[in-house]
C-alpha cells in the first residue's frame, strides 16, 4: 500500500463530514465478481461467443437474441452468493458515522446495500430488479435464474427485463439528478475501482468541484491527472486501512 498518500486520505476522511464515493466494478472484485477491464476482466476471458460483451450487453443485440443475451447474462454477471468486501463495509461504515452523504455506483450488484449503505445511486440500474416488457410485472433475480433461458412472465408470456442499462440505452433522470447534485456539493470526492471509461457515467465525476478529489484503482485512468490525491492500490486494503 502507498503509505503517505493512504495516510493522506486517512486525515481527509477524518476531517470531512461530506464525503461522497463514486465507484465501478473494481469495488467488487475482492467479492469475486469480475470487472470489465482487468487482466482477468470479462472483456479478457469471455470469448466464446464471437462477439465482444459489449455487443451482447446492448439493446439491439437484447432485443434481436434473448437466448444469446441471457446465457452471457445469467452466466458472466451473476453472483447471487456474492458477499460484500472490505470497500463496501467500510463505506457502509462511514455513511453511518455522518461523513458519507452518497455512493453513485455503477455497478448492478446491490452489494453497497447489503453491506447497509443507504444512500446509493445505480447508475447502470441492478440485477435484483426485472420486470415483464409487456405488463410491468417485477421479478425478482431468483424468479429469472429459475427459469431455464429466456424468463417469461407467468402472467401474460412476455419477455422479462433485467433492470439494469444496457448500451443504446440512457440513464435514468432522477438517478442522473441526484448523483450530480452529490458530486457537485462533495467536499471530498473518492472515485475508485472504475477504468473511468463508460460514459455518461464517467463524466459525472468533472462535477465535482472542490479541491481533494480522491482517485484509487488498480490500473491508470483517463483521470489520473486531475486526481489531488491518487493511490493504485486495493481498494478493499486502502478504504479498511483509513475507515478502522
Ligand atoms: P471496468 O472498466 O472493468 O474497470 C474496473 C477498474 O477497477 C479497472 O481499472 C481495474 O484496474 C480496477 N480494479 C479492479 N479491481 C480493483 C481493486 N480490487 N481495487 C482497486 N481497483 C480495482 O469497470 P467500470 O466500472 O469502470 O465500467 C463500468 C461498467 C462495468 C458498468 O456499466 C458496470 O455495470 C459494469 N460492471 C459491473 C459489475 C458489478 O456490478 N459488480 C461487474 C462487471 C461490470
Amino acid at each position: 500500500m502507498s503509505m503517505q498518500n493512504t495516510e493522506k486520505l486517512k486525515e481527509m476522511i477524518s476531517a470531512s463530514d461530506n464525503i461522497v464515493f463514486f465507484g465501478g466494478a473494481g469495488v467488487s472484485t475482492e467479492s469475486g465478481i469480475p470487472d470489465f477491464r482487468s487482466e482477468k476482466g470479462i472483456y479478457n476471458t469471455v470469448h466464446k461467443y464471437g462477439c465482444s460483451p459489449e455487443t451482447i450487453l446492448s439493446h439491439s443485440f437484447f432485443m434481436r437474441k434473448p437466448e444469446i443475451f441471457y446465457d452471457f447474462y445469467k452466466t458472466t454477471m451473476i453472483y447471487e452468493d456474492a458477499e460484500p468486501n472490505e470497500a463496501h463495509k467500510a463505506l457502509a461504515r462511514l455513511e453511518k458515522m455522518g461523513k458519507l452523504k452518497a455512493v453513485v455506483t455503477q455497478n448492478i450488484d446491490g452489494l453497497h446495500q447489503k453491506a447497509g449503505s443507504e444512500k446509493v445511486y445505480e447508475l447502470h440500474g441492478s440485477v435484483l430488479r426485472n420486470y415483464c416488457m409487456k405488463c410491468r410485472k417485477p421479478y425478482s433475480l431468483a424468479d429469472i435464474m429459475a427459469q431455464e433461458g429466456v424468463p417469461r412472465c407467468p402472467e401474460c408470456g412476455g419477455m422479462i427485463k433485467p433492470d439494469v442499462v444496457l448500451y443504446e440505452e440512457g440513464l435514468d433522470d432522477w438517478q442522473i439528478r441526484q448523483s450530480v447534485k452529490a458530486i457537485s456539493e462533495a467536499d471530498v470526492l473518492i472515485v475508485g475501482g472504475t477504468s473511468l471509461n463508460v460514459y455518461p457515467a464517467a463524466g459525472f465525476i468533472n462535477y465535482y468541484k472542490g479541491n481533494k478529489l480522491v482517485l484509487i484503482n488498480m490500473s491508470e485512468t483517463p483521470y489520473d491527472r486531475h486526481a489531488d490525491l491518487l493511490i493504485h492500490d486495493s481498494i478493499g486494503k486502502v478504504l479498511k486501512y483509513c475507515v478502522e
